[in-house]
């Protein structure tokens, strides 16, 4: 699979920046004209794009990856930009480069992507025979596939109709927000405006399938404690924090955390204990906290034995959960006298989860809007040019759903 799909998406890329070079304008291919003969007979598919930010699939890879990071215009402006993104990327490589290698070698993240819209796909058709058949196309912010890759296979299967899926529970303009933006200047460089009926799910912080799929792993983990030991466990709920001025600017993202965190807890009968902590803050800004890191020597300090640390703001293992949670504050746990530090297992491509994802998916198509009527609210704060465009691009509107 991966051979194929590193040919295909290389392929994908070169005709992508052969097509961005404003001296030569790039025409649809005759060679591709036979798969698009063969969709006049075969219904083109219900296109499900899955979007996340992705991650360094090898220790090669890590360089380009902080490089496009901290290019992102969508989430940072900062003057010099183009110069301090190279800086900064080679600067900070060779550290994370080993976090990296502690972790076997790459992301895992397009793995589990793959794994959760192959059996999504699956459970659509099912479920929602109607709209089938299903296929899902990802599309990462900052490695392969790209937006541009992932709009050039939509373009080959002849898509009419593609619901954008954020794979990020929670909305925040750093995030989803910043895959949006890209995406509209994706389609506007494909050509893609009229071809295919667009509609966004832009978040899902509390959907009940997501919410049960948590509270398992949770209890799963609890389970490994001792009755006695289970009662005074505490949970603490880890999401990736932000810079106090993105919060400040009113990002949505913490008061849905806060939600996700909510429900998941009224899941569980509000059994145990829990705070929502907030890790990976970099740089010497101010952030949003209680930091994780702090919390667990408040905690242990203060004499707790037994912790679950869940992650709640992403759906699949990565960096943060394997690196941050397990390795990192695993050992700082064992030195501040924690006996019990237990992670709850990341989603990944946990059955009830992708039966989450599939009716997530069903649901929206039901619902027949464009976007959540959430999503056009803008932060108060807002000075990023590109969230208007994007959401000029997609109006608000109820969509006739013939696919
Ligand atoms: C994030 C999840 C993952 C520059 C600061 C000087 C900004 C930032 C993040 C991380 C949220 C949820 C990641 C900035 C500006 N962000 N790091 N956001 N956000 N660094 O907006 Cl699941």
């Amino acid at each position: 699979m991966s051979f194929q799909y590193l040919l295909r998406s290389l392929a994908g890329t070169r005709a992508v920046l052969k097509s961005a070079h404003p001296t030569t304008p790039f025409t649809w291919q005759p060679a591709r004209s036979l798969a698009t003969s063969t969709n006049t007979i075969k219904k083109p598919p219900t296109a499900v794009l899955l979007t996340n930010m992705g991650g360094p699939e090898t220790l090669d890879d890590v360089h380009d990856f902080l490089h496009n990071l901290f290019s992102d215009r969508d989430i940072m402006q900062l003057p010099w930009q183009k110069q301090l993104a190279k800086i900064i990327a080679k600067r900070r490589s060779p550290s994370i480069r080993e976090q990296y290698a502690e972790i076997g070698g790459g992301s895992p993240i397009l793995r589990w992507t793959r794994a959760q819209g192959q059996a999504m796909e699956k459970l659509l058709d099912e479920i929602s025979p109607e709209t089938a058949p299903h296929k899902h196309y990802i599309a990462f912010r900052y490695v392969e596939p790209y937006t541009d890759t992932a709009l050039q296979q939509m373009k080959e299967d002849g898509v009419k109709r593609a619901v954008v899926f954020t794979q990020y529970p929670q909305y925040s303009c750093s995030t989803t927000g910043s895959s949006l933006n890209e995406l509209q200047r994706g389609i506007d460089r494909a050509g893609l405006t009229d071809q295919i009926q667009w509609s966004i799910i832009d978040r899902w912080p509390t959907h009940p399938g997501f919410v049960e799929a948590m509270a398992v792993k949770i209890e799963r983990k609890l389970a490994e404690y001792t009755a006695e030991e289970r009662r005074d466990a505490i949970i603490l709920f880890s999401a990736h924090s932000l810079p106090m001025q993105v919060v400040n600017r009113g990002d949505p993202y913490p008061a849905e955390v806060a939600a996700s965190v909510q429900r998941v807890m009224e899941r569980l009968g509000n059994q145990n204990a829990y705070r929502l902590v907030w890790q990976s803050q970099v740089g010497p800004k101010a952030w949003l906290g209680p930091q994780t890191s702090d919390a667990l020597e408040g905690y242990a300090k203060a004499g707790k034995k037994n912790i679950v640390v869940v992650p709640i703001a992403f759906t699949s293992d990565h960096i943060e959960t394997l690196y941050e949670l397990d390795h990192e504050y695993g050992a700082e746990a064992k030195k501040a006298g924690v006996t019990g530090w237990k992670r709850a297992e990341a989603l990944n491509d946990d059955p009830v989860f992708v039966k989450a994802m599939a009716d997530i998916v069903k649901e929206h198509l039901q619902k027949n809007e464009s976007a959540s009527k959430q999503w056009y609210l803008r932060c108060p704060g807002c000075t990023t040019d590109a969230c208007q465009t994007t959401r000029d691009f997609f109006p608000y509107k109820i969509l006739d759903n013939k696919a």
